[in-house]
């Protein structure tokens, strides 16, 4: 039981205590999380050293910490790592994309990737020990009735972004993948008509030879307006 229960309007709230942190101790906590945050990259190269599920899971309890729309987390995260399934997904996508790669895809947009060196090909799909594949709930159902959920692209959208920060605090490499179109996902994961496929996220160690393409960020001062 949670101590020190006030109700408001007959509805439970507890206190909110912060952490005691000095402004020098934060200062260098700052630092800190900003050098780790520059070393995380979309990684397309993966080895097959197992993962432990464990870890996962706890990167996927953080994720569910995310603010969401009246607090509805509408998402579901299917973790496979099962490698028929995986094999599937890989053989799904890679039809997709190639449809993409040579017939969806403007020009423009074939030259704004060039960089990154990507094409139809998803092995990764198959040597990730793990796919979280995120699903977003447009509504929920409790019994038979229809529950709204609010602002779902949002919320679905936070929990991955504290998905992919999580896992790389933890030292795993992640991969954001959207074959497009993914409806191929409900079937192969058997999810309810509630449920869309959202994204794709292989997770894993990157394989001891994996490149990354040698990407700028933009600076902050071209990000950051003050007021
Ligand atoms: N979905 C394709 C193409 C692709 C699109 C964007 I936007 C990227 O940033 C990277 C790739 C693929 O995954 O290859």
């Amino acid at each position: 039981m949670t101590e020190d229960v006030t109700l408001l309007n007959g509805f439970p709230f507890i206190p909110y205590r912060m952490r005691p942190i000095s402004p020098d101790e934060m200062s260098r906590l700052a630092e800190e999380l900003l050098k780790t945050f520059r070393t995380r990259r979309s990684v397309r190269e993966f080895s097959r050293e197992p993962v432990d599920r464990a870890v996962i899971m706890n990167c996927l309890e953080a994720a569910s910490t995310a603010p969401s729309g009246a607090n509805k987390q509408p998402y579901t995260f299917c973790l496979v790592s099962d490698p028929h399934l995986k094999k599937q997904i890989r053989e799904a996508a890679e039809k997709e994309e190639y449809e993409s790669y040579t017939k969806r895809m403007s020009d423009e947009w074939l030259d704004d990737i060039r960089p990154l060196q990507t094409d139809w090909h998803k092995p990764f799909l198959e040597t990730a020990p793990y796919l979280i594949v995120v699903f977003k709930k447009a509504f929920d159902f409790t019994g038979k009735a229809k529950k709204n959920n609010y602002y779902v692209t949002e919320s679905v959208g936070l929990a991955c972004g504290f998905l992919l920060a999580a896992l790389h605090q933890v030292g795993l490499a992640a991969l954001t993948h959207t074959p497009s179109p993914m409806n191929f996902l409900s079937s192969i994961l058997q999810r309810p008509e509630n449920e869309r496929p959202f994204l794709l996220i292989p997770v894993g160690y990157a394989a001891p030879d994996a490149l990354v393409p040698d990407i700028k960020r933009k600076e902050i001062r071209d990000l950051v307006v003050e007021y």
